[in-house]
């Protein structure tokens, strides 16, 4: 198998690679253009700027590492290893230095995702369930949509649940939502018991043979201490009726919202157990280094990722064309 620096290499180069370059490679490529662009024309400005990679470099170096949202700890982890580096090859121009930023960047990645599972996990026979939490406006309900029109053209039997009775027009907007991708959903009503509409929707998924249930939860309630309750609440609710369940909980993170999706994250950590990530609005950031910054700091697997407002801009996440997609370009032919 390639590595992923020869992957980012050939990509560069326009070398063909072996495996073939698919539509997903495409909407990588587009949805990262923005992080792209700004993450490069920086990069590119500091090569430009330095004539010699001395202190001052290395702070720049750190600086715009921390601007694209690698994070704090990664930005300095990068600039430790480079500075050794540097004394090793006895380098002195940054362009000598350019791709091993880069390839520093690769690996660090690779390693810290060693034993991540990206997959969602669907059970094989019978009822799998999936629970999306986050808090309001980060894209739990749309990103359900587009998941229900996804597994159900992969020919599976969908059902939808609407446990966000707390905010007006939630319910309605998830019944579209069932209606675009042709699905049912389970729906009390406003105001009501979510837990009463998780109850409902577990046993009719299972009377009616469904096989993946998708659960909207609310984003905000009257404060953080009743929201985390009541998550608390359907979860017990989906293990009574059935133990293995939910088989997903995943917490929605805007990637426009930076290190703010971070603190989030860690919040829900530490009181539901999340097991995976879905970033939304990734088309709509610069940033799109907070997906190194999870992995290196969160230690939670990215299983999705929004590249768009439509039906079909939902992507599982692959880490390889992820790196490709953000690094392409930068890398110097040498
Ligand atoms: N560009 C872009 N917009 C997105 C994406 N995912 C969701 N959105 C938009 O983000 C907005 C909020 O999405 P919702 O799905 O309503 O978010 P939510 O988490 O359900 O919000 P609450 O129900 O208030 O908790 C909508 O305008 C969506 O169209 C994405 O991947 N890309
Ligand atoms: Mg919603």
């Amino acid at each position: 198998m390639m590595g992923f620096f020869d992957k980012i290499k050939r990509a560069f180069t326009g070398e063909t690679p072996e495996e073939t370059v698919d539509t997903v490679q495409e909407k990588y490529d587009k949805g990262l253009e923005k992080t792209r662009k700004t993450f490069g024309e920086r990069m590119n400005e500091l090569f430009a700027n330095f004539r010699t990679v001395d202190e001052d470099f290395f702070e720049e170096l750190e600086e715009t590492l921390i601007g694209a949202d690698v994070g704090f700890d990664t930005a300095i982890r990068i600039s430790e290893s480079l500075r050794q580096e540097v004394k090793l090859r006895n380098a002195k121009k940054p362009a000598e230095v350019q791709n091993a930023i880069i390839e520093k960047l690769v690996n660090l990645y690779e390693e810290e995702g060693m034993d991540e599972v990206n997959e969602l996990a669907i059970q094989p026979d019978g009822l799998t369930v999936m629970l999306f939490v986050g808090v309001n406006g980060v894209g739990k309900t749309t990103s359900i949509g587009k998941l229900a029109h996804q597994l159900k053209q992969e020919g599976k039997k969908i059902m939808l649940a609407a446990a966000d009775t707390f905010r007006a027009g939630a319910i309605d907007q998830l019944v579209v939502w069932g209606e675009r991708a042709g699905v049912e959903v389970v729906r009390g009503n406003a105001g009501g018991d979510p837990a009463a509409v998780v109850f409902d929707a577990m046993r009719r998924a299972k009377e009616e043979q469904v096989d993946v249930l998708l659960i909207d939860t609310a984003g905000r309630l009257q404060n953080k201490v009743n929201l985390m309750n009541e998550l608390e609440k359907i979860q017990r609710i989906i293990q009574r009726e059935e133990p293995t369940a939910p088989h997903e909980v995943l917490l929605v993170l805007d990637a426009t919202t930076g290190q703010n999706a971070m603190v989030q994250a860690k919040q829900f950590k530490e009181t539901t157990n999340v097991t995976g990530l879905v970033l939304s609005k990734l088309d709509g950031t610069a940033k799109g280094g907070i997906v190194l910054a999870i992995r290196n700091e969160l230690h939670l697997p990215v299983k999705l990722v929004g590249l768009g407002e439509g039906i079909d801009d939902l992507e599982p996440f692959n880490p390889n064309e992820f790196v490709i997609g953000l690094f392409k370009g930068l890398l110097k032919e040498e």
